[in-house]
């Protein structure tokens, strides 16, 4: 016989990845070079599934009309970015309802203490101090299910999430050790370049969906316009020279972009723009993130005008995540001492 003296190789069964991004607004160059582009290039190496947090976004309050519009929105925008849904799932966590299912099993197994200490917690409640409800609180719980609900590895996220990450492990090893290993415990996975984009208006605070000031935030579906706009208003400051240092957090962000975008390291981009102005440097990084986001905007295009087609794809995403996240909800019960 041909094969025997050759050891059959056993195809070794790939790590699992699990990221989710809020419908809370319209997707930005911040979550793009902090998260999306990792879900994108994971793709190949990884069992990847992905999901929109829309259950996450109610901790703001939000309008009925709008909410479902930004859920659709986001849905097509995930997918232009490079999702391939034949080879990744990307489902609607809301429609999976086992993630709210274990979020209050978890809850009784998280403590008040370690919740108080989430920044992202402090963060939100001080800037929604009218309504700070107690899923603003407990967010970090319904986090942890959605991650562990899926045994994943690795967690590709920006760097505003490490806390919840770490807080995660906690709880899963905090039960894992009442319990037995019912949870793996999952890693971070943060980019080198672009985990931390800050706003191109205030530059000491992180781009995020839900900034009001609009020209602090580079959204993925601005045209070429709006974004060479938004670069060219972009705050820097008084010494006029393209350098990485202390005190230069506008310059720095651009920096960070540029790099993130590019490839290029920061000594090269100085170098690069050695004797040249900050204006000269603002046309560069707007460009180069134009050419970025414009296959992503035209893929969006087509892909928002056919809804039958994007709910067939979570429709058939749903129904997969259910499956596998049914099986650690049932141990999880059984271990606690429910009868199933
Ligand atoms: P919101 O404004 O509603 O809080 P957000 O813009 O912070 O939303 P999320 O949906 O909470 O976005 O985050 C989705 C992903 O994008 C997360 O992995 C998060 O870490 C990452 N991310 C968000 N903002 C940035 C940023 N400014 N730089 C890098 N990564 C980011
Ligand atoms: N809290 C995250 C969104 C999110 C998430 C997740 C990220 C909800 N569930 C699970 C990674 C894994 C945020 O980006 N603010």
């Amino acid at each position: 016989m041909e094969n025997e003296n050759k050891t059959i190789e056993t195809p070794k069964k790939k790590e699992i990845v699990f990221s989710a991004i809020q419908p809370s607004g319209t997707i930005t160059l911040g979550n793009y070079l902090g998260a999306l582009r990792n879900w994108v290039t994971m793709q190949e190496e990884y069992d990847c599934i992905y999901s929109l947090a829309d259950l996450h976004t109610i901790t703001v309050r939000q309008n009925p009309a709008q909410m479902r519009k930004n859920i659709i929105e986001a849905y097509a925008s995930v997918i232009a970015c490079g999702i391939d849904i034949e080879k990744s799932l990307f489902f609607i966590q809301s429609h999976v309802h086992t993630h709210a299912e274990l979020s209050w099993i978890l809850s009784c197994y998280t403590q008040f203490g370690e919740l108080s200490r989430m920044t992202q917690f402090k963060d939100k409640s001080a800037k929604h101090a009218d309504n700070i409800n107690a899923g603003l609180f407990t967010y970090p719980v319904l986090m942890a299910c959605d991650i562990l609900l899926y045994q994943a590895d690795k967690v590709p996220v920006g760097a505003d999430q490490k806390q919840h990450i770490e807080i995660t492990r906690n709880i899963a090893e905090r039960f894992n050790g009442l319990y037995g290993n019912v949870f793996k415990i999952p890693d971070g996975f943060i980019p080198k370049n672009g985990a931390r984009i800050m706003s191109l208006q205030d530059p000491t605070r992180k781009m995020s969906k839900s900034d009001e000031n609009v020209n602090g935030c580079v959204h993925m579906l601005d045209t070429p316009e709006v974004i060479m706009k938004k670069f060219k208003r972009a705050i820097t400051d008084s010494e006029a020279c393209v350098r990485y240092g202390e005190g230069k957090d506008g310059i720095n962000n651009l920096m960070a972009i540029y790099s993130a975008i590019t490839g290029l390291s920061y000594e090269q981009i100085e170098h690069d723009f050695d004797g040249k102005g900050y204006g000269d440097f603002k046309t560069a990084v707007g460009e180069a993130v134009v050419e970025e986001l414009r296959p992503i905007r035209e893929r969006y295009e087509k892909l928002i005008k056919d809804k039958a087609y994007l709910e067939e794809c979570y429709r058939k995403a749903d129904e997969i995540a259910l499956k596998i996240s049914s099986r650690t909800l049932s141990k999880t019960m059984k271990k606690v001492g429910f009868i199933l």
